[in-house]
């Protein structure tokens, strides 16, 4: 379908028939499509802009990165097709190896995807042959690489289910989560929970990798003065105080035009 420039929704139309494509590539599943909805909701009432909290988790979340001896990026349908290029670069500016790790699991998705991050240049992307399980968990989730997820020290999910970061957080890692819905268990559970879209996060964190890289005393101190529970407290504020905005808004509106002389 073509949408003309001109349409108020423009992005976000464009977003819609990107993962459409993707989904009918078989690389994005159905439920894919239902969680994006939910993701473009609440980045609705975000104003689809990165907030002030969000900006800070994404610094810890670049100090952590920084900080680990073997990070890892993890890479679902969703992902591929929104962010293919921005979770490579990510990868290289840190650097980190990049996994390819399904809920709804099938070897021809892993293998589509793999491709699309190759393409995208990525140079190594491990998924196709898992060799460990993570524990605690029933779902094709678990299938990952020793040399990978398994082995990491600090993994980053974005558009993740609650189970997969809360086995991930068992196995002692720090998990980075990014998903636009602060109420998710996700958010609850990741150790640096990044409340942004991930268009946006991804490289916002890529800049502050390249900002920190320089710098590893502040990494440190952001990473031991980081406080998750004030910045979770920060995003429900911003959003309290946002619909707040919202409604008085709209409450000036009707009164102005109560006021208004009738024509
Ligand atoms: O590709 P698969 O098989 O691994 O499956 C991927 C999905 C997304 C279907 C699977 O992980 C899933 O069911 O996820 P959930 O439990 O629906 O969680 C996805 C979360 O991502 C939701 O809380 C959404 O609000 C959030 N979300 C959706 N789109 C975005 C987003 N967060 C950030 N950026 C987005 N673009």
């Amino acid at each position: 379908m073509s949408i003309p420039k001109s349409h108020p929704r423009y992005r976000s139309l464009i977003t819609r028939e990107k993962l459409v494509r993707a989904w009918k590539e078989g690389i994005v599943v159905s439920e894919g499509l239902i969680a994006h909805g939910r993701g473009e909701a609440f980045d609705y009432l975000f104003g689809e802009e990165t907030s002030a909290p969000a900006l800070v988790a994404e610094k810890t979340a670049a100090a952590f990165l920084l900080g680990a001896s073997r990070p890892v990026l993890s890479v679902n349908g969703n992902v591929a097709a929104l962010a293919a290029e921005e979770v490579v670069a990510l990868a290289k500016a840190i650097p980190a190896r990049i996994e390819v790790n399904l809920f709804h699991r099938t070897e021809s998705r892993v293998r589509r995807i793999v491709r699309l991050l190759t393409k995208a240049g990525a140079k190594e992307v491990l998924g196709l042959r898992p060799d460990a399980r993570i524990p605690g968990l029933e779902s094709k989730r678990a299938l990952c690489h020793r040399g990978g997820l398994y082995g990491a020290d600090v993994v980053l999910v974005p558009l993740e289910d609650g189970d997969r970061t809360e086995a991930l957080a068992r196995m002692g890692k720090a998990v980075i989560s990014v998903d636009l819905n602060p109420l998710s268990r996700t958010s609850r559970r990741a150790t640096v929970p990044v409340v942004d879209e991930v268009r946006r996060a991804l490289p916002n964190i890529g800049r502050f990798v390249r900002e920190l890289r320089g710098n590893p005393a502040e990494a440190a101190r952001i990473r031991r003065t980081y406080d998750r529970k004030g910045n979770l407290r920060a995003v429900y504020s911003f959003l309290n105080w946002r619909l707040g905005r919202l409604g008085r808004r709209r409450r000036r509106r009707a009164v102005t035009r109560r006021d208004s002389p009738s024509t």
